[in-house]
């Protein structure tokens, strides 16, 4: 069986894992022969030519240092500062600064030139999200003929959020050089096919571009997941159960919604607080009778408009706690740190309401991990952003409209008013979808559909 390649951005650490890309990966690489390549995250003077190689936690880890300019550049600026907001349709949050570009693809190009050698000819590549597009086209310039597959973890622009992206041809050529690329979701191959099928090639300076081949190129959705049944598991673990009884003591008969999520502005963590409070200010008899966990820990906060959203979320927080608190009760907590999966396998299991209203995610794999940690006798409910690539693994949740705070109160409201047979179905239904989408399928079908000689499936778009 061929070797896999994984590479990713960041290579996996030692110690807690908090992000869906790591944690779904490192799970792949424990079980096939291969390694896995990306940034070491050490910053140097001079760029990097050779990949160093560590054994962590048992995964062959191959890594580049890179330079803080170049990182810059590449990370903080062309990938997340532009690529991220634009793909979750935030053009108001975007900065475009032309020279990001050129670190960017330089980067691209310093991944290639280091896993070049490394590479045996029947390797089987697997490269994860946008900030590695162009490594297939910069990989095959240096010569690579494998077989290389490309994933991206979060939604495709529509169009015309994809045109407003400085040199997004070449992205778009960039995507042509993989013999696959995998999305999420449906509704991101539908963007992705719309594209392709209708490109406008761009006229500037009277120059016409040429039109994109995307003959070699088979595109298709695989919905990413958990591991449900290891969260159920680790619910009702001992650390797991340790945070059930301390948040049941702190908590006494309030029933607890919660909202676990890295701090980004695409989570719509503002809307959902708001939703909160209309919840509270709509329904009296409910007031001291639930709180509201949400845990966020900050990320890239180096970015402005991540900070931003950090000050308006304390602020909304605030308004909340000023509007509701009363001196023995509090209508919520906000706590800005990450948790080992024991002890959010833990509050997942207590929470009556899983409340996850992203205004666009990928998949978003924090509804999975929920359903996965319900106790099948007594489950709580998802709330869950249609807009969400989960929204079309998970009808059978209550779906909002995240961006319309009465509705999602109102979704809250029915959330906790629902007859237990009626949360048992629903869960019931939810659960065979999550073990149905679980991440071993995820990873399975992708590396099957890459694998040397398979052929392209019949219902499968190939463009
Ligand atoms: P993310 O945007 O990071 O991932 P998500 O899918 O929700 O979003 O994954 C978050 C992961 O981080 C979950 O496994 C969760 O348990 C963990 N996590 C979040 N907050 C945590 C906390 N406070 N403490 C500990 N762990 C925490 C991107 C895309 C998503 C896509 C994933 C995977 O944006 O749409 O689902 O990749 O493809």
């Amino acid at each position: 069986m061929s070797r896999i390649v994984i590479v990713s951005n960041r290579t996996p650490g030692k110690g807690p894992v908090a992000g869906g890309l790591a944690v779904a990966l490192r799970k792949v690489l424990s079980e096939r022969e291969g390694f896995w390549f990306g940034w070491s995250g050490k910053l140097t003077e001079q760029p990097a030519r050779e990949a160093r190689f560590e054994d962590i936690d048992g995964l062959q880890v191959g890594q580049i240092d890179l330079t803080r300019d170049d990182h810059h550049a590449y990370y903080a600026g062309f990938s997340n500062s532009i690529l991220w907001p634009s793909f979750h349709l935030r053009l108001d949050l975007a900065t475009i600064e032309s020279h990001w570009y050129e670190g960017y693809r330089r980067v691209n190009h310093q991944f290639a030139r280091a896993l070049l050698p490394l590479l045996k000819p029947d390797d089987v590549i697997w490269v994860h999200d946008y900030h590695l597009i162009p490594l297939a086209s910069e990989l095959r310039a240096l010569g690579a003929r494998n077989r290389i597959g490309f994933y991206l973890h979060i939604p495709f622009p529509t169009a015309d959020a994809l045109y407003a992206i400085p040199h997004h041809e070449e992205l778009m050529r960039d995507l042509s050089r993989y013999d696959l690329v995998g999305m999420q979701a449906r509704r991101d191959v539908a963007a992705f096919t719309e594209f392709a099928e209708h490109q406008m090639p761009s006229t500037f300076g009277g120059h016409r571009s040429e039109t994109i081949d995307f003959s070699r190129t088979e595109v298709d959705a695989f919905p990413i997941g958990s591991d449900p049944d290891a969260f159920a598991r680790l619910s009702v673990s001992p650390a797991g159960t340790k945070m059930v009884h301390r948040m049941k003591r702190a908590l006494g008969d309030q029933r607890l919604i919660l909202g676990v999520d890295r701090l980004d502005y695409s989570k719509g963590l503002p809307q959902r607080v708001e939703a909160y409070e209309k919840l509270l200010a709509n329904n009296a008899r409910l007031r001291r009778s639930v709180h509201l966990l949400q845990v966020a820990p900050p990320s890239r906060d180096s970015i402005k408009e991540y900070q931003e959203t950090s000050d308006t979320l304390d602020a909304m927080c605030g308004r909340v706690m000023g509007h509701f608190a009363e001196p023995d009760w509090q209508p919520l907590t906000y706590v800005k740190r990450a948790y080992g999966q024991p002890s959010l396998a833990g509050l997942y299991r207590l929470a009556k309401v899983g409340l996850v209203t992203p205004l666009r995610d990928g998949m978003n794999l924090v509804a999975h991990e929920y359903v996965g940690s319900q106790n099948p006798a007594d489950p709580g409910v998802l709330v869950l952003s249609r807009f969400a690539g989960a929204a079309e693994i998970f009808p059978e949740a209550l779906l909002v409209n995240p961006f319309d705070t009465d509705e999602t109160a109102e979704a809250l409201r029915i959330a906790l008013d629902m007859p237990i047979e009626e949360r048992q179905q629903r869960w019931q239904a939810l659960m065979n979808a999550a073990k149905h989408h679980n991440v071993d399928n995820w990873a399975a079908s992708f590396l099957d559909r890459l694998a040397p000689g398979s052929m392209p499936q019949s219902g499968t778009r190939d463009i």
